[in-house]
């Protein structure tokens, strides 16, 4: 009875005491969760592929030879194999002496595949971020029509199949989205942008745009090759810092941009520049919005800053939203800081444009103007005396 419903709570149970994130190996062989009288417990889980024949022959005079006694095991087909269809996963737990545990792991190596452990947790597994809930799944049987012999639907086919039915679509609805359409690839020219900025970026950007730049390539899709889809940069940031993207057609009035912010909603453009000047756009397009915003909104303080002036202008006079667009303009869009004693640039508008950053940046540009200035003498301060010493006056 309930056969794909049972399946869905095996699957899910299962996920579960995996702990970490499932299909996911923590990178250790063997997870050891009891040591007691010189005898350890142990989680593991391997692959037995049908292709090598007798790999559950061997596996088992292993546990023979090692003298473990088995405490728990499970098998099931296994999802992610080349031969999906034929091969088993399973799940063993049992106890050797402490003193074989390597060898004990090293063997199964030799005569199964893919040995992975199964950290058994102290504190019981919780959700710590909402796209987790998509593993709260574990289903119960109680009043389960497909289930539960008391249930008034249990002999009813038609509202059996229609529960089913519908319980499958909310198993498989999932918080976290997962649409990663990055089938076109770049031209050439459109990839130079990234590459080009990206190898500047580590001597002229500010450590949060780094960070958040790092993250969205490991966890986002980003790279020269492709644009992700603003969906996934959108769920992203959500997750970062509660930001979230919506598309915009082109350049919004201030008082309409900033208002967007206030909800934490960033308008983001979809069209890329011309072709023709890659290193330098005069309006907004997806290059500066991805590569100079979408970084700097992945952090807490800054995403809050950008709220901020977004709730100051709402209902604010002309006069007022003009103040808080200059504000903006200088800040998120062009705002240049100072870390560890080094010039950073932490505005959009710089770090999307690899001519407006290198030339922000350029070392100290600001005092040769001064030097232009035309004067018949040269002044140099002197610190320990707190004066400024004349050079070569007439
Ligand atoms: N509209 N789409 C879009 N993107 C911006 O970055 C933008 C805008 N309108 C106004 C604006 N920026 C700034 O000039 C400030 O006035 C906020
Ligand atoms: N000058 C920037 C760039 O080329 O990316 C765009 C600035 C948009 C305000
Ligand atoms: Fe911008």
């Amino acid at each position: 009875i309930g056969g794909r419903r049972q399946s869905l709570i095996e699957d899910a149970r299962r996920e579960r005491s995996a702990g970490g994130q499932p299909g996911t190996s923590r990178g250790v062989d063997a997870q050891v969760f009891e040591e007691k009288e010189g005898r350890v417990t142990l989680n593991v889980l391997f692959h037995l592929s049908n292709e090598k024949n007798g790999g559950f022959f061997k596996t088992g005079k292993i546990f023979e030879t090692f003298d473990a006694k088995l405490l728990h095991v499970e098998s099931r087909p296994c999802k992610r194999s080349k031969n999906s269809t034929s091969d088993l996963e399973f799940f063993v737990k049992c106890e050797v002496h402490s003193s074989d545990l390597e060898v004990f792991v090293n063997s199964l190596k030799r005569v199964v595949d893919n040995v992975r452990s199964i950290p058994e947790e102290k504190v019981p597994w919780f959700p710590r971020q909402i796209k987790e809930l998509d593993r709260c799944n574990l289903l119960i049987t109680k009043f389960d029509p497909e289930m539960d012999k008391d249930h008034p639907g249990y002999t009813d086919p038609e509202y059996r199949k229609r529960r089913a039915f519908i319980s499958e679509l909310a198993y498989r609805y999932k918080q976290k989205v997962t649409t990663r359409d990055l089938k076109q690839r770049l031209s050439s020219k459109r990839r130079e942008v990234y590459k080009k900025l990206r190898s500047i970026y580590a001597n002229l950007a500010c450590r949060q745009f780094l960070d958040g730049l790092q993250k969205l390539e490991s966890e986002c899709g980003y790279g020269e090759e492709r644009i992700p889809q603003l969906r996934d940069i959108s769920a992203f940031l959500k997750e970062k810092t509660g930001f979230q993207l919506r598309p915009v057609a082109g350049l919004l009035s201030a008082r309409d941009f900033l208002a967007s912010l206030a909800f934490r909603v960033f308008q983001c453009t979809q069209y890329i520049r011309h072709a023709s000047a890659p290193m330098h756009s005069p309006e907004p397009d997806c290059s500066h919005e991805l590569l100079g915003h979408i970084p700097m909104l992945a952090d807490k303080e800054f995403a809050q800053f950008s709220q901020e002036i977004g709730l100051a202008s709402l209902g604010a006079s002309q006069e007022d939203i003009e103040k808080l667009s200059t504000l903006y303009w200088f800040t998120v869009e062009f705002g240049l800081c100072k870390q560890n004693g080094t010039v950073k640039a932490y505005g959009a508008g710089l770090l999307s444009s690899y001519g407006e950053l290198v030339v922000s940046l350029r070392s100290r540009g600001d005092r040769r103007y001064s030097t232009t200035i035309q004067r018949p003498f040269a002044v140099r301060y002197e610190p320990v005396t707190c004066s400024v010493d004349v050079l070569d006056e007439p």
